[in-house]
């Protein structure tokens, strides 16, 4: 069976807690206390230098960094409908995509979030959280125009971008910037998902 390396507030981790209960994939889960700053010290460097989760362990073989997580699981278990498309075009749109999201949205977003739930408001670094507010707002800008158009970010059913999207879209109200109204719509449709709930809200 698989193991998760995993802790119950990491966004990142819960991406592949997601992705696992939309593929049905058994797993167990194995507490990472990041709390205790357990990830920074041996064993766990042993398992991911970086100090940081999500990591799955298959039998011996380890692997950090959600989104390769995820593309190693579909690579492994050719599911009858791929979330990486066959075709080569959609598919370099969706790698294209998925960089967008983790630098235009999930890494400014990251700054934001951490700072507003762990670090005391009068040490707050508050123009590099304007700067990646603007940033965030820019990139729901181009969400916006895909979105009036479709349901869901690559074509119109729920797929591997909303998977990576939906644990940080979850904070979206402390983004502190506007969120157009097919992004709310959609991110409220992508909450509602049952592998989403099951996770994000149990
Ligand atoms: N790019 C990585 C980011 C992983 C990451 O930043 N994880 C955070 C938790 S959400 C972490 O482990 N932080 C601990 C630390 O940096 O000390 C991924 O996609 O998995």
């Amino acid at each position: 069976m698989y193991g998760l390396y995993s802790h119950p507030n990491s966004t990142y981790s819960k991406r592949v807690h997601i992705y696992l209960k939309y593929r049905n994939v058994e797993y167990e889960t194995i507490h990472v206390a990041l709390d205790k700053l357990e990830n920074r010290k041996k064993p766990f460097l042993q398992i991911n230098p970086y100090g940081k989760v999500p990591v799955l362990k298959d039998g011996d073989f380890l692997l950090s960094e959600s989104s390769a997580i995820i593309r190693y699981l579909e690579d492994k278990h050719h599911f009858p409908e791929p979330l990486f498309p066959t075709d080569i075009q959609i598919r370099a749109k969706l790698n294209q995509m998925i960089n967008q999201c983790e630098s235009e949205f999930c890494f400014p977003g990251s700054i934001i979030y951490f700072s507003k739930k762990f670090i005391a408001e009068e040490k707050w670094d508050k123009n590099r959280m304007k700067e990646s507010s603007k940033r965030i707002g820019r990139h729901l800008e181009v969400l916006e125009d895909i979105l009036f158009k479709q349901t869901y970010l690559l074509s119109n059913q729920f797929g591997l971008l909303e998977i990576l999207y939906a644990p940080f879209a979850e904070h979206y109200a402390i983004m502190e910037t506007t969120v157009p109204k097919s992004v709310e719509d959609w991110i409220h449709r992508v909450l509602q998902e049952p592998c989403v709930k099951a996770v994000l809200s149990p």
